[in-house]
């Protein structure tokens, strides 16, 4: 089988990436190793920055985002018992959306089936051959035997777990990493979001966040001990830690109702550069990781799947390499910049696990100042709805 671009893995990145060069009138053929039922209920990010949302509308699968997205000029930060708006809107001009992760993948899915392209689901024993010459091969097996598909190029968006980066020789790849002393224990309640925007907390028994996914389901996450047990926490834990962090001196608390999923997330940094070994380009969670903290992770990989079609179709339309050349400098770019903020908004609103009252003092005053200086605000905001994307 031939094609000329071989995306492995069907996330956001690897679907926006078909959607996006389908749109160029460039052929890709899509491997991912789970079921399709599997990637469209796996619960994940929900904010979506205005460029990401711009990105959406223009791949022309953004009809249902523009109905159901919740548009959110702003959130709020919650320590020491009070709580503050930080204005979105009137500190940037820009808003964001809530649409959950998996609705943007059912969106992008529905959209590769209308246009006929092809996307494997459960490929088994997924292999990278030949990127570093010029006739690359993604090999793997299905139900209906071994497929030899050659390419022009690999597009590596499987992911953090995936089998990409590790598919680049040694030597070629330096990684940077954090990892942290916490998880994220996040639940999706069928309850109706009680509060218009989104709550950070940072409380002396650790950090916890209000968000939502539609008028009636309720998004939560309460920081936890990392390599926490679900069986740790019945449901009525989850209600008491996350009523005890999130409750002000204005007596708002969420709305609870029975929870439908649950899961714990390790909180990690990780950035892998370059992001491209000959023919292969990594995008998305298969070059960096960040701390869910600041909802970064999917816009992220958004970015990265823009700038990468512009390269490819620059490189089909013009025979012009630059933009393929500068893929890596331009994503790493952006990537560290995200990676900044999210370790910083991680490191301003977790409990760390030794006591250490320097810290904690250290957290407090950088809160006090955040609501209390514009220019601070406005450096939150301006990090929080994201960059414009390079080129648009
Ligand atoms: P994904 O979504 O991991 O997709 C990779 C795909 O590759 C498949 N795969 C393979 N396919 C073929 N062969 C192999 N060998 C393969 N190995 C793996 C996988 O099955 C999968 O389908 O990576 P992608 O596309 O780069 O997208 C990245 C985002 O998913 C991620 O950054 C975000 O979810 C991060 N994130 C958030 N990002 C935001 O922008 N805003 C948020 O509010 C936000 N909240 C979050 C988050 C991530 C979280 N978790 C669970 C990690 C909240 C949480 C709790
Ligand atoms: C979410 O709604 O899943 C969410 C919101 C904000 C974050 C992370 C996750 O910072």
């Amino acid at each position: 089988m031939k094609t000329q671009v071989a995306i492995v893995g069907a996330g956001p990145a690897g679907l926006l990436l078909g959607q996006l060069l389908f749109r160029h009138g460039i052929e890709s053929v899509i491997v991912e190793s789970r079921s399709r039922d599997y990637v469209e209920q796996r619960v994940r990010a929900g904010v979506l920055e205005p460029g990401t949302v711009g990105l959406l509308e223009e791949a022309g699968v953004a009809g249902r985002l523009k109905r159901e997205g919740l548009v959110h000029e702003g959130f709020e930060l919650t320590f020491q018992g009070r709580r503050h708006r930080i204005d979105l809107k009137a500190l940037t001009g820009r808003s964001i959306t809530i649409y959950g992760q998996q609705e943007v993948v059912k969106d992008l899915i529905a959209a590769r089936m209308e246009s006929g392209a092809p996307v494997y689901f459960e490929a088994r024993d997924v292999r990278l051959e030949g990127f570093q010459g010029d006739v690359p091969v993604v090999r793997f097996a299905t139900a209906a035997g071994e497929v030899n598909l050659q390419c022009d190029f690999i597009a590596g968006c499987d992911g953090f777990h995936g089998v990409c980066r590790d598919a680049v020789p040694r030597g070629v790849l330096t990684t940077h990493e954090r990892t942290y002393p916490f998880a994220w224990l996040g639940i999706l309640a069928h309850a109706r979001p009680a509060r218009d925007e989104l709550v950070y907390a940072r409380h002396d028994d650790g950090f916890a966040l209000f968000s939502m996914r539609s008028p009636t389901l309720t998004r939560l996450y309460l920081q936890v001990p990392p390599d926490e047990q679900l069986g740790a926490w019945p449901d009525a834990r989850i209600w008491r830690e996350l009523n005890r962090r999130l409750a002000a001196d204005d007596g708002w608390l969420p709305e609870q109702g029975g929870i439908v999923e649950r899961s714990v997330t390790p909180m990690r940094s990780f950035v892998a550069e370059p992001m491209r070994c000959g023919r292969l380009f990594l995008a998305g969670d298969a070059a960096h990781i960040v701390p869910p903290t600041g909802a970064k992770g999917l816009n992220l990989a958004a970015a990265d799947v823009w700038v990468l079609s512009r390269a490819l179709a620059n490189h089909y339309a013009h025979g012009s390499d630059e933009l393929l050349a500068a893929y890596s400098d331009t994503c790493l770019k952006r990537a560290w910049r995200a990676e900044h903020f999210s370790w910083w908004m991680t490191a301003l609103l977790h409990r760390f696990p030794e006591r250490d009252s320097f810290r904690d003092r250290l957290q407090q005053a950088q809160l006090e100042h955040l609501v209390a200086s514009k220019s601070a605000a406005t450096t939150l905001a301006e990090s929080y709805v994201g960059l414009p994307l390079p080129g648009r």
